[in-house]
C-alpha cells in the first residue's frame, strides 16, 4: 500500500496521524506540488493532483482523506479504531471531521496562505476564515473543557483531522484565551502518532520561516 503524500500537507498529516495510530505499515512517497514537474508527475498518479493519495496493492485507488481513513476502517478492522462503533458516537465523530476539514483546516490554509504570499490578499476570503477559525477554537475550547479529545475519550478521525491544522492556524490567529484548545493541541503534541507526524514535518517548515524571502 502506498501513500502519496507531503509532510507539510495538513491533510496529509491527518492520514499519517490516522496510520500510525493503527500501526498500518505503508510505503511513503513525498510529492512536491509547488514545483511544475512534481505537480506533472503526480497528475500522472491522480488526475485529481490532491495530497493525500492511497494505492492499495489492488482495488480502488482511494484520493481524499477521510475516505481514507474510513478505506483503513475497513480493510484493517484489527487495528485500533478511530470510528466509533456505536451509531451515535459515530456520527458525531463524522460530523466533527467535516467540521474540522470545512472550518478549521481549510480557513487556517487561506489565512496562512494569504499571509506568506502563496494566495493573493482578497480580505473578503480573509474576514470569512477569521470567522470560521473564531468559531471553530471556541468549539474546540468548550468540547475539550469536560474532554480530553474532540469527541470524548477516545482519539478518533476527529482529531486526526482537526490537530494539523492547529500548528499552523497558530501563526494566523493565537490561541490566547482559549486554555482547553491550547491543553488540547499540547495533549495532542505528546500522543506518539502526531508526535511522529510533527517530527517529520517541523524541521521543514521551521526551514521555510528561516529562509530568505524575495
Ligand atoms: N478534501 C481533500 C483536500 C486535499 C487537499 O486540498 N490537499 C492539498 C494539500 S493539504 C492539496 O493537494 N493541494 C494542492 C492543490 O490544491 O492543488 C482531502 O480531504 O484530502
Amino acid at each position: 500500500m502506498k501513500l502519496y503524500y507531503n509532510p507539510l500537507s495538513t491533510y496529509s498529516q491527518k492520514v499519517l496521524t490516522a496510520l500510525y495510530e493503527k500501526e498500518i505499515p505503508f510505503e511513503g512517497e513525498v510529492v512536491n506540488l509547488m514545483t511544475p514537474e512534481g505537480r506533472a508527475a503526480f497528475e500522472g498518479v491522480s488526475k485529481l493532483g490532491k495530497l493525500p493519495f492511497l494505492v492499495p496493492k489492488e482495488g480502488w485507488q482511494v484520493p481524499e482523506s477521510t475516505s481514507i481513513i474510513e478505506y483503513l476502517e475497513d480493510e484493517f478492522p484489527q487495528s485500533r479504531p478511530l470510528i466509533p462503533a456505536a451509531r451515535f458516537a459515530a456520527r458525531q465523530t463524522r460530523f466533527m471531521d467535516r467540521m474540522s476539514d470545512l472550518y478549521l483546516n481549510d480557513p487556517a490554509v487561506e489565512l496562512l496562505f494569504q499571509k506568506f504570499g502563496f494566495r493573493p490578499v482578497n480580505e473578503e476570503k480573509a474576514s470569512r476564515a477569521q470567522k470560521y477559525l473564531a468559531l471553530s477554537y471556541s468549539h474546540i475550547d468548550k468540547a475539550t473543557a469536560t474532554q480530553p479529545w474532540l469527541t470524548g475519550q477516545d482519539f478518533t478521525m476527529a482529531d486526526c483531522a482537526a490537530i494539523p491544522p492547529l500548528f499552523y492556524a497558530q501563526f494566523v490567529m493565537p490561541f490566547e484565551g482559549h486554555t482547553n484548545l491550547a491543553a488540547y493541541y499540547q495533549r495532542a503534541c505528546e500522543r506518539p502518532s502526531y508526535a511522529r507526524v510533527k517530527a517529520e514535518f517541523e524541521p521543514i517548515w521551521n526551514g521555510l520561516l528561516s529562509a530568505p524571502r524575495g
